[in-house]
């Protein structure tokens, strides 16, 4: 296949025809494509992925659509999300390498990326959902999250390398609109897709609906975001875009890579953990979670620890770029200016994570993109208490973002409203 055909999307059937001829796919898992087995396993909201086996190994070929895939051919897509894919998996390697899959092949006219098969690996949100404790992950993801933000920005990078880095990424519209849209407007008011458990949790949407502060705060929050080219962003870090085992993490689908503020990917990370401290009383049949719960939120206290103690390092070792330069600090003898410096920043950071933390859990609860943590919870009054405890902690965290501290202040509000019995 090459880049000149015009777009067509592969299918179980046809793959082995259309691909059997690309090298990198033949040099990784056989060129013998009669025994080329294919599944297509794509379960997230936008591509299609495909797992080829062959006489010698495995291969993912992840492959675009032009629409939404989650809501059909009535909410057009861009192909080109697989180019911004493609060159946000190209620097996250160089920047913290090891942590994502690695790249056997691209082709931009097909919006296919063929990369490597992780195995036994599972999506880190279905190993939460089983309750399973991984010992690795706030180390993996929050060494990730400081070298790909730190080394992404205007910290660490020539400004020339990083000016031409954000006008790349500066065309995924599309897909910044979809985040922007769905993450900090939608959930806040009758917005077409959205949905919730209904009719349990019908009231306590009004109420945020109508609650004017959370609706400011949220749009401060969408300027921040709109408006902070800070570093290049994972853009989409959940935990459905991370894979582990017992002893490996890696992070995948960066397609809604673009410039935007540090604190975006680290508090969407975050929601993600306090989602699932919260649904876990929904996933209870065999037995009590309680130990689950409290790894969950030190997995959180561990991740932003892990995180600052990873860019506070990057910054004394790795400033090289033109912001707070270490002619004016360090090379003065001034090294405690440059500590305020990073202090200042890593407030801000910290405030901000709080923020984009909140908006992220209210958004999986009231808007089109739900997650598996509550979905998965069959009975529906049961999902709506987990929901609703999830839903009166993001609002405290988004509105009181600036008077919060300490994530073992945060942590300490999660566990009180998770031991409510009433919302
Ligand atoms: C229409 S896309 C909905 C969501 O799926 C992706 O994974 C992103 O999280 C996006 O917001
Ligand atoms: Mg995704």
């Amino acid at each position: 296949m090459t880049g000149k055909l015009p777009f067509e999307a592969l299918s179980v059937d046809t793959l082995a025809a259309r691909l059997g001829a690309n090298d990198a796919l033949c040099s990784h898992i056989g060129k013998d494509t009669s025994r080329w087995k294919v599944r297509e396993v794509g379960d997230g909201n936008l591509n299609l992925v495909f797992i080829v086996e062959g006489a010698m190994g495995a291969a993912v070929v992840k492959q675009a659509l032009p629409y939404v895939r989650l809501v059909g051919d009535s909410w057009p897509l861009p192909l080109k999300r697989s180019f911004f894919e493609y060159h946000a998996l190209t620097r996250q390697e160089a920047r913290a390498p090891g942590s994502v899959p690695a790249i056997h092949h691209f082709d931009e006219g097909q919006a296919l990326i063929i990369m490597e098969y992780l195995s036994p690996h599972i999506i880190l949100r279905r190993a939460l959902i089983e309750g399973r404790q991984l010992p690795n992950i706030a180390r993996d993801i929050g060494l990730f999250m400081a070298r790909t933000l730190f080394r992404g920005s205007d910290l660490h990078m020539a400004t020339k390398d990083r000016k031409a880095d954000l006008a790349l990424f500066a065309d995924n519209v599309e897909l910044c609109d979809i985040t922007e849209n769905l993450v900090f407007s939608d959930p806040y008011f009758d917005a077409k897709m959205n949905r919730h458990t209904s009719p349990q949790l019908d009231s306590i949407v009004a109420e945020l609906r109508a609650d004017r502060d959370l609706k400011v705060e949220a749009q401060r929050l969408k300027h921040i975001f709109a408006a902070n080219a800070e570093t290049l962003l994972h853009g989409d870090l959940h935990s459905g875009s991370i894979m582990v085992t017992e002893t490996e993490t890696r992070m995948i689908d960066p397609e809604f890579g673009f410039y935007g503020p540090i604190a975006f990917d680290v508090g969407m990370l975050l929601a993600n953990f306090w989602m699932a401290f919260f649904s876990q009383r929904g996933h209870e049949q065999n037995g009590k979670r309680d130990t689950m719960r409290a790894y969950l939120l030190d997995v959180t206290v561990d991740t932003w620890s892990v995180f600052r103690t990873e860019f506070s390092h990057l910054w004394r070792t790795e400033r090289t770029g033109m912001l707070y330069q270490k002619s004016l600090f360090e090379d003065q003898g001034d090294r405690l200016g440059a500590e305020q410096a990073l202090d200042h920043m890593l407030h801000q950071v910290w405030t901000d994570m709080l923020g984009f933390a909140g908006v992220e859990v209210h958004r999986r609860i009231l808007g089109l993109a739900h997650n598996a943590d509550f979905e998965t919870i069959a009975d529906e009054d049961l999902r709506a208490t987990c929901e609703a405890k999830a839903l009166k902690f993001g609002r405290h965290i988004a509105v009181n973002r600036r008077q919060i501290h300490s994530i073992d202040e945060v942590n300490k509000l999660a566990a009180l409203i998770e031991q409510e019995n009433r919302i």
